[in-house]
C-alpha cells in the first residue's frame, strides 16, 4: 500500500505534477503516513532520479525546475506535520541554518529545519545565498548555539571552508558550534575544514546537534 504510494509520489516529482504531488502529501498524511519517511521514500526518489536525468543531458533546466516545484510542494506541506510551529522553541538550543554563498538550493535545509523545530531547537532560517559574513553577524545577532550550512554543489561547498577560516579570523570560532551538510559535503569534509559535525540526513542533523551542544 505504502509502496505504491512511494512511487506514485517519486512519478509526480519526475512528472512535475505539481497538484498530484500535493495531493499524494495529503493523502500519506491522512493515511497516517510518518512524513520524513514519505519524503525520504517517496518524493526524494523522484527528484534523484530527475537529477540524474539532468546529468545525462536527457533532462533540461526548465524540467528539472519543474520537478523541483513539484517537490517543494510536497515538502511544504509534510514539512508543517514534523512536528512544533516555529517560535515554539524559546530557551533551548539554537541554531542558524542557511544555504552557502551562490547555492539556492533549499528543499533539504527546509527538511532539516522543520526537523530540528519538531525536536524543541529552535530555528533562524537565513534562506538561500548566504555570504559568510552574514552566517557571523547574525549568529552573534540571535546568540545562536550552532551555525548549519547547506550546499548542494561541489564549487559552493568550499564556503564552509572559508565561514571556519572567517570565524576564526574574526575571533568567533569558539562562541559558535558548526554543522555542514548537504549532498556533497562529506564527514571527512567536515573534519578537513575543522566544522564541529557533519549529518547526512535531517535525522542525523537533529543528533549531532544534541551532540555537540551538550
Ligand atoms: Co541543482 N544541482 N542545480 N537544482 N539539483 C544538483 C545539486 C546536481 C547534483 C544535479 C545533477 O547535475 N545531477 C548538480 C550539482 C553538480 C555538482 O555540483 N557536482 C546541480 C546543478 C549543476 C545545478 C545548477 C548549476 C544547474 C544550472 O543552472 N545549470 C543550478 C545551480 C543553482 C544554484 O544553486 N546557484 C541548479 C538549480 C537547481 C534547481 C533550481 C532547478 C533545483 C533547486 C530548487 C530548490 O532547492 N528550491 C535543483 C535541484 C532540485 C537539484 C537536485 C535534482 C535535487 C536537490 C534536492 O532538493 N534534493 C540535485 C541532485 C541531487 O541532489 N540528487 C541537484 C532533495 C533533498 C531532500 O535532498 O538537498 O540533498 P538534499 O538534502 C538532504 C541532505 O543532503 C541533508 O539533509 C537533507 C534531507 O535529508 N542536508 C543537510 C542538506 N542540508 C543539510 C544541512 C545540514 C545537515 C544535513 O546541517 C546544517
Amino acid at each position: 500500500m505504502n509502496d505504491s504510494l512511494f512511487e506514485k509520489a517519486a512519478n509526480a516529482v519526475l512528472e512535475g505534477e505539481m497538484n498530484k504531488s500535493k495531493e499524494i502529501a495529503q493523502k500519506s498524511i491522512d493515511q497516517g503516513i510518518d512524513p520524513l519517511k514519505m519524503i525520504e521514500k517517496g518524493f526524494s526518489p523522484g527528484i534523484a532520479e530527475a537529477g540524474r536525468l539532468f546529468d545525462r543531458g536527457e533532462l533540461f533546466l526548465p524540467q528539472l525546475m519543474t520537478c523541483a516545484d513539484a517537490m517543494k510542494a510536497a515538502t511544504n506541506i509534510l514539512n508543517q506535520t514534523l512536528g512544533n510551529e516555529p517560535g515554539n522553541n524559546e530557551g533551548v538550543i539554537k541554531v542558524i541554518l542557511g544555504s552557502v554563498e551562490g547555492d539556492l538550493h533549499d528543499i533539504g535545509k527546509g527538511i532539516v529545519a522543520s526537523l530540528l523545530e519538531a525536536n524543541g531547537i529552535e530555528v533562524i532560517d537565513l534562506g538561500t545565498d548566504v555570504p559568510v559574513d552574514k552566517f557571523a553577524s547574525k549568529a552573534q545577532e540571535f546568540e545562536v548555539d550552532v551555525i548549519g550550512t547547506s550546499s548542494l554543489l561541489t564549487t559552493t561547498m568550499k564556503e564552509t571552508e572559508k565561514l571556519e577560516n572567517y570565524l576564526k579570523e574574526k575571533g568567533l570560532r569558539n562562541k559558535f558550534k558548526t554543522i555542514v551538510g548537504g549532498a556533497p559535503v562529506t564527514e571527512r569534509w567536515a573534519k578537513k575544514i575543522g566544522a564541529d559535525a557533519y549529518a547526512e540526513n535531517a535525522n542525523e542533523a537533529v543528533s549531532k546537534i544534541f551532540e555537540i551542544t551538550q
